[in-house]
């Protein structure tokens, strides 16, 4: 029975009180006020950054016991299972934006562990735009929609960004990697994620080791092409939350193995640069990330605001056995986090949201406050008490500060060893693969081309020459710099010596699988059936998905009189919501389809996003009207025998032919 907030049966939603039929509505209508009262009041503010972001729950599964290194409880024993939610986001757009900004993404852990709830707040680029908290409000403000304006919305591209950008040399790292691919993913499930900053493990012995913690995911690492990006925030906003959403339904669950770079201070002070600059990171060819558990989602939450919007992380929240190091922007962070959930969730009682609280036993005498809900209980409501009531401290099980020894003179100083904003930028882009480098230049000219102040733009440029000549000199060419200018000045000469690391590039590092992916298939009426069941068989035993797009809505015949069921009709569902397509038509059908501009940039857009395309011999004027030459490379695979299909998903697992890049100018 449908009932007020307060539990009273309500006999008629439909209508308002009023008098007569055509009259005056009355205020005495409660259920009405109710109503209306609670609908203009379900709106919170948004998160000033990371304001769209999507949630998962989920477990982390703990490998072997790391007890040498740490006493937090979740990592003492081989196979312990700690619940997990985990919330990906964009930073800059806001709660409507789309899914597919170039931007970061925001890989925000929380585990609940049984002593107390361990938020791992990370992003999928392991470096940072700012080495000092105190500068954040500053790059935001600056990325975020222009003030006098109120635009660009979930762009970097405009003035103001690159303007602070162009002033803050200590960017220059953050910005080869937000304009590499990695700033456009494929799918939350084939990104990595990094805790970013240097943390400690303390272990019971009070020793502590120093770690940085990477999430690498099961399914390898995909990202889009830009041009893909742009459509498919047209075709589908939520292309990254649907994602996950089809992912986890479908019982296909990501999952991610947590690995850790472990070190000491020797190791610290014998390191390139400072541990503590969250510019730098350390590559992990000079020191290998030990895996020491996996993540894994499995359950959608059953309510969007419930706990994706009213989620709470917080750096701050380490259970004993984790610790800070003095990284200046984690020791900014560890004010900001608490401080900004009191203004979202409205009440410093946001920990008695189920999302927040802890799943161990917890005690405390914090009490009232705007809906409190889980006052302590008794006449004792402070610590010591002559009552022998309510909990008190365990100075051996409680959380112990690693005990560090600190001094130093009181000072606002930008430490020595932060100064170098090169070296690590150039180390980054020289350990691209070709087609990597020509997308982070692409990126940079697309970014700098809706730069209307020319300065800015030749200011970001004379930063480039200290990155790496041929990417300033190509980005300065498509900008239309005729002369080149000055190098930036560097606070420390750029080094050349710092060896490529092959695991950071995407390529590099692909899974040779196309397990997780998509295959769009464009049928028409009169199309091969059994070859689509060989489609279907061959991606179910790779673990990937087919989506049928058809003319119509619902589907189509097959020649065989059987009727093939379609997800999509051809102008919704664009070849970008794929990661290859397959062309299944008849000789008619294909004819048909190439009078319709959908069905011609379906193919167009496949090809120029280097996507491989299998094809029936009937759609070859299909392809030739959409400007495709059938035999123009070799991820044009024709469908003609019976093993044909198999070696079509196979081929599939490079997930791209880049060398079809020059060619089609992407
Ligand atoms: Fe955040 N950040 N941040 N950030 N951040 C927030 O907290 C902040 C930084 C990150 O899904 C806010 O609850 C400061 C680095 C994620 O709910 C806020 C600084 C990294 C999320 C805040 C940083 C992050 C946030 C806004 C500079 C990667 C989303 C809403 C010192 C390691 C969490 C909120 C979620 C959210 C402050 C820099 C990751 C305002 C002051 C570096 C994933 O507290």
């Amino acid at each position: 029975m449908l009932t007020t907030a307060q539990g009273g049966p309500v006999s008629d939603d439909q209508n308002s009180l009023k008098i007569g039929a055509r009259g005056p509505t009355a205020l005495e209508d409660f259920h009405f006020r109710e109503k209306i009262f609670h609908f203009d009041h379900e709106r919170i503010p948004e998160r000033v950054v990371h304001a769209r972001g999507y949630g998962a729950h989920g477990y982390f599964e703990t490998y072997e016991s790391l007890a040498a290194y740490t006493r937090a409880d979740l990592f003492q024993r081989a196979g312990e299972k700690t619940p997990a939610f985990v919330r990906f986001s964009t930073v800059a757009g806001s709660k409507g934006s789309f899914d597919l900004a170039r931007d970061v993404r925001g890989f925000a852990v929380k585990l609940y562990t049984k002593e107390g709830n361990w938020d791992l707040v990370g992003n999928n680029i392991p470096v940072f735009f700012i080495q000092d908290a105190i500068k954040f409000p500053d790059i935001i403000h600056s990325v975020k929609p222009e003030p006098d304006r109120g635009f660009p919305q979930a762009q970097s591209a405009h003035d103001t960004f690159w303007d602070f950008i162009s002033l803050t040399p200590e960017s220059m790292h953050m910005i080869m990697w937000v304009m590499s691919d990695r700033a456009i993913p494929r799918s939350f499930r084939f990104m990595e994620g990094f805790g970013v900053h240097t943390f400690r493990f303390v272990n019971a012995k009070d020793e502590s080791t120093f770690v940085k913690f990477h999430w690498k995911p099961k399914l390898g690492l995909q990202s889009v092409a830009w041009n893909e990006a742009v459509k498919i925030n047209g075709a589908d906003p939520d292309f990254h939350r649907r994602d996950l959403w089809q992912a986890i339904q479908s019982g296909n669950f990501p999952e991610w193995e947590m690995r850790v770079q472990l070190f000491d201070q020797d190791f610290a002070d014998s390191f390139d640069f400072d541990v503590l600059d969250p510019t730098k990171i350390i590559p992990e060819e000079i020191l290998e990330p030990i895996a020491v558990g996996r993540l894994v989602l499995d359950r959608m939450p059953d309510n969007f605001f419930a706990e994706t919007e009213q989620v709470a992380f917080m750096t701050q929240n380490v259970p004993p056995g984790i610790d800070f190091s003095n990284d200046p922007l984690l020791q900014g962070r560890n004010f900001s986090y608490l401080d900004t959930q009191l203004k979202r969730l409205g009440s410093t009682n946001f920990t008695h949201l189920p999302i927040n609280a802890p799943k161990c036993p917890f005690h405390h005498f914090q009490q009232d406050g705007h809906m409190a809900m889980r006052n302590p209980v008794g006449r004792v409501n402070y610590q010591p008490n002559s009552f022998g009531e309510g909990p008190r401290e365990s100075p051996q099980q409680g959380f112990r500060s690693f005990a560090d020894a600190e001094e130093g003179q009181k000072v606002r100083l930008r430490a020595e060893s932060f100064a170098d904003h090169y070296s690590q930028a150039r180390q980054f882009f020289q350990s691209q693969t070709a087609p990597e480098q020509r997308h982070i230049a692409m990126a940079l000219t697309f970014e700098l081309s809706k730069v209307e102040t020319p300065v800015i733009r030749e200011r970001v440029v004379a930063h480039l020459l200290n990155i790496d000549e041929s990417l300033a000199t190509a980005v300065a060419d498509k900008l239309g710099i005729k002369k080149l200018p000055e190098p930036a000045d560097a606070a420390v000469a750029p080094r050349d010596d710092l060896k490529p690391s092959p695991a950071l590039s995407i390529i590099e590092n692909g899974p040779d699988s196309f397990a997780g992916r998509k295959l769009g298939v464009l049928v028409s009426p009169g199309a091969d059936a059994a070859l689509l069941k060989k489609l279907q068989a061959a991606i179910d035993k790779e673990g990937a998905v087919m989506e049928v797009v058809a003319p119509k809505v619902g589907g189509v015949e097959a020649a065989d009189g059987s009727w093939i069921e379609a997800r999509h009709m051809v102008d919704g569902g664009p070849s970008v919501l794929f990661d290859a397509v397959a062309l299944v038509v008849s000789e008619q059908g294909a004819e048909r389809l190439a009078g319709e501009a959908a069905a011609r940039d379906f193919v167009a857009d496949a090809f120029a996003h280097c996507k491989f395309i299998a094809f029936t011999a009937e759609a070859v004027p299909l392809l030739e009207k959409a400007g495709v030459d059938p035999q123009a490379d070799e991820g044009l695979v024709p469908l003609g025998d019976a093993k044909a299909a198999k070696a079509f998903v196979e081929t599939c697992r490079k997930l791209r032919l880049w060398s079809r890049e020059t060619a089609v100018k992407l």
